[in-house]
């Protein structure tokens, strides 16, 4: 999947210094991942991430841990896997 980042709401200005990190949990099963995913950064604030194994089917979220100027904010994505 690609994962950009941006300075502003209106997403015009892309976030060059951010870094991301990338996991995905079960939290009904209290289960992650069996793969760690790889993050490569392709252009300022675009990452591509590779290794996204949701091995099962069921409720899944999707994280993405946005690291900026010392500070870390996590964006949270519910996703159902049929
Ligand atoms: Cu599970």
């Amino acid at each position: 999947m690609t994962v950009s980042v941006y300075e502003d709401a209106e997403l015009s200005r892309p976030a060059a210094s951010a870094g991301v990190h990338a996991d995905a949990d079960m939290p009904e099963h209290g289960h992650g991942m069996t793969l760690v995913p790889r993050v490569s950064r392709i252009s300022p604030g675009v990452f591509q991430v590779e290794g996204m194994l949701m091995h099962m089917p069921g409720a899944w979220e999707i994280y993405i841990d946005v690291d900026r100027e010392g500070r870390t904010g996590r964006a949270t994505f519910p996703v159902e896997v049929p």
